[in-house]
């Protein structure tokens, strides 16, 4: 057994969410020599994509795929072959059944566990925010798993996952499209891993960062990680409520007022959390819609698909700060109310 945080690239990445930006980290994995493969709640054998990079190469990623058992129907599984070995059919031992529910697998267990179970010891989480409960649900994470976190806003996966794992916040700037099974990588910006705990980056980030263009371990990540935040705060709901382009924001005097209360409120928070917080950021959220101008934000998507929005993982994280902090946050307030009125 290797050391998750180990550059062994015998160990495989699994991959909860395989859309626009989970394919990107994929293709950076699999470029970087590991093995990628997508978990699912279905028996889809094999995803085929096409990624389109800015310079307009073509990548055909076809990623191999393995199924989730539902975690009760797991356990009823389990319970039953105790009781009766023959209950795990040749069927069942051919897949992943048996899985326990995240946190439980990789810790001593009473009785054995199916011979078929595979532990996962290193894992992407690229689902949307809202659906993480959901996506981990059954899947039989290690002990001392290693989990990237490649999601927007704050806090989604607090308390989903073991207590040893070593989670990995992964803060993009990048932007991918999707038309169909093609996804067109727009914008190949920063990318930013780190993690709470003080230390420095796992073994793999070295042969992963030469082959993710723009990836870094920054000392200052919480920084970091929060302007994102305030980016996507700031330009998700504007531009989804109002249907335009990230760019469009800064063009628009109202949008652009807009911007700067919800940016300005934002740093209130901040700075009340951390001194250290240079409280600058509006022009951070300024660059973050020019580097992203042709993008259509990932709530916009939303909001034109009918779907759930990631509005209480980004703006709703920094409401409960406020609130425990007593800061109101009016504009912010009023930005969740107005998008959860459209999409509840
Ligand atoms: O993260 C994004 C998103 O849309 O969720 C940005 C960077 C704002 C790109 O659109």
């Amino acid at each position: 057994m290797t050391d998750p945080a180990s550059p062994d690239r015998a160990e495989p990445w699994y991959l909860l969410g395989a859309g626009n930006m989970g394919l990107l980290a994929a293709h950076y994995l699999r470029r970087a020599g590991f093995t990628v493969i997508v978990l699912r709640r279905d028996a889809t054998p094999r995803l085929d994509r096409t990624l389109i990079l800015p310079d307009g190469e073509a990548v055909l990623l076809h990623l191999d795929c393995q199924p989730i058992v539902r975690a009760g129907l797991a356990r009823e599984r389990e319970r039953s072959s105790r009781q009766d070995p023959r209950a795990l059919s040749d069927d069942s031992t051919s897949s992943v059944s048996g899985i326990p529910p995240a946190g439980s697998a990789g810790l001593s267990r009473a009785g054995p566990a199916p011979a078929t179970t595979t532990t996962i010891r290193r894992l992407v989480v690229a689902s949307k925010a809202p659906f993480s409960a959901a996506a981990l649900a059954g899947v039989p994470l290690a002990a001392d798993a290693t989990v990237l976190r490649l999601q927007n806003g704050l806090g989604s996966l607090d308390g989903r996952l073991p207590d040893g794992a070593r989670m990995i916040e992964v803060v993009s700037a990048s932007a991918v499209k999707r038309d169909g099974d093609t996804h067109r990588v727009v914008a190949e910006n920063d990318t930013w891993m780190g993690e709470n705990a003080a230390g420095g980056p796992p073994a793999w980030f070295s042969a992963l960062s030469a082959h993710w263009p723009k990836l870094h371990w920054p000392d200052d990540f919480r920084h970091r990680q929060w302007r994102k935040l305030v980016g996507n705060a700031v330009i998700n709901p504007l531009t989804g409520l109002h249907d335009v382009a990230n760019g469009r924001i800064f063009q628009d005097p109202t949008l652009a007022a807009e911007a700067e209360a919800l940016s300005r409120e934002a740093d209130r928070v901040l700075t009340s959390l951390d001194p250290t917080w240079p409280g600058d950021s509006l022009a951070g959220v300024r660059a973050l819609a020019d580097a992203t101008a042709g993008n259509t934000s990932s709530m916009r998507a939303d909001m034109q698909a009918g779907a759930v929005t990631e509005i209480d993982a980004i703006n709703g994280w920094l409401l409960r700060q406020a609130e425990a902090l007593d800061i109101d946050l009016p504009s912010h307030r009023r930005i969740i109310a107005a998008v959860k009125a459209r999409h509840p």
